[in-house]
């Protein structure tokens, strides 16, 4: 059985090889789906001890961006045990860290476990301003906007974005994701819905489909 506790804060102290030989091991005995989410917030809450103890001046950019690789590297592992729907097609979202966020690991991991439960993900990539929003829009049409952010900057720049769908006559809903955000910062942004969990997104947007 997989110590969600010591897979946290392994993945806090930034040690690699514990992090995969635990998910390794964890994967091995062919968890749920649901189980395999759980493991996913376990290393999400283990970036927010990374995230203390760079706030705290223990931990540098270095660290970050290691950080962000072995993230990257535990959900690879993660990936084949989170679902699998290829065959289904539920609609089309798409998604982008708005502009100024250069994070993209929570919204790799929205991408994969949407794509796992059937969506077409089309992904701007990082920092994307609002006409390449709204310009992807128009000409693909989604059901869903999906926007990432981490810093508390990304709010202002959700904003913005989401008005711009609003005033370009974009008919779409419109999710928000990542740390910073919360019901106050959802009603301010404009959005439909936000999440800070992947797989409660997912089920926001099979909800809508
Ligand atoms: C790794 C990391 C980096 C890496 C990012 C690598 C990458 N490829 O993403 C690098 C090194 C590049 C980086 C850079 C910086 N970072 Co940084 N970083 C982090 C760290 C440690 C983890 C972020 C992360 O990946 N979390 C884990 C993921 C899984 O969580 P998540 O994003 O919330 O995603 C989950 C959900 O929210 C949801 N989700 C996410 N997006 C979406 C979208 C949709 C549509 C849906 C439905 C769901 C969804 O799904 C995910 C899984 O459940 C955080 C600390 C923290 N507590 O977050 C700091 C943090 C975000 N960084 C910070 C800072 C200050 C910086 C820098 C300014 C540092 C510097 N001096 O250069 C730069 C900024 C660059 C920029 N302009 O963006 C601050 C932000 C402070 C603030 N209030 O704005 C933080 C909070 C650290 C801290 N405590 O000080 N960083």
């Amino acid at each position: 059985m997989l110590d969600l506790k010591v897979l946290t804060q392994a993945v806090g102290d930034l040690e690699e090889e514990d992090v995969m030989d635990l998910l390794n091991g964890f994967v091995e005995t062919k968890p749920s789906e649901a189980e395999a989410q759980v493991a996913v917030v376990a290393c999400q809450d283990g970036m927010a001890i990374v995230g203390d103890l760079f706030e705290k001046g223990e931990y540098f950019v270095g660290d970050l961006i290691f950080a962000g690789e072995l993230l990257t590297e535990a959900i690879n592992v993660l990936k084949p045990v989170l679902g699998n729907q290829e065959n289904v097609v539920a609609g089309t979202i798409l998604l982008g860290t708005v502009h100024g966020d250069l994070h993209d690991i929570g919204k790799n991991i929205f991408k994969s476990m949407s794509e796992a439960a059937g969506f077409e993900v089309i992904d701007l990539g990082i920092d994307v301003a609002p006409e390449t929003f709204i310009k992807k829009a128009q000409e693909c049409n989604p059901k869903i906007v999906g926007m990432s952010g981490v810093l508390t900057l990304a709010i202002d720049s959700m904003k913005e974005t989401v008005a711009a769908i609003k005033a370009a006559g974009i008919d779409a809903k419109i999710i928000i994701g990542g740390n910073p955000v919360t019901t106050e910062a959802c009603q301010y942004v404009g959005a439909d819905r936000f999440t800070t969990n992947a797989a409660e997104g997912v089920k926001i947007c099979q909800e809508w489909v």
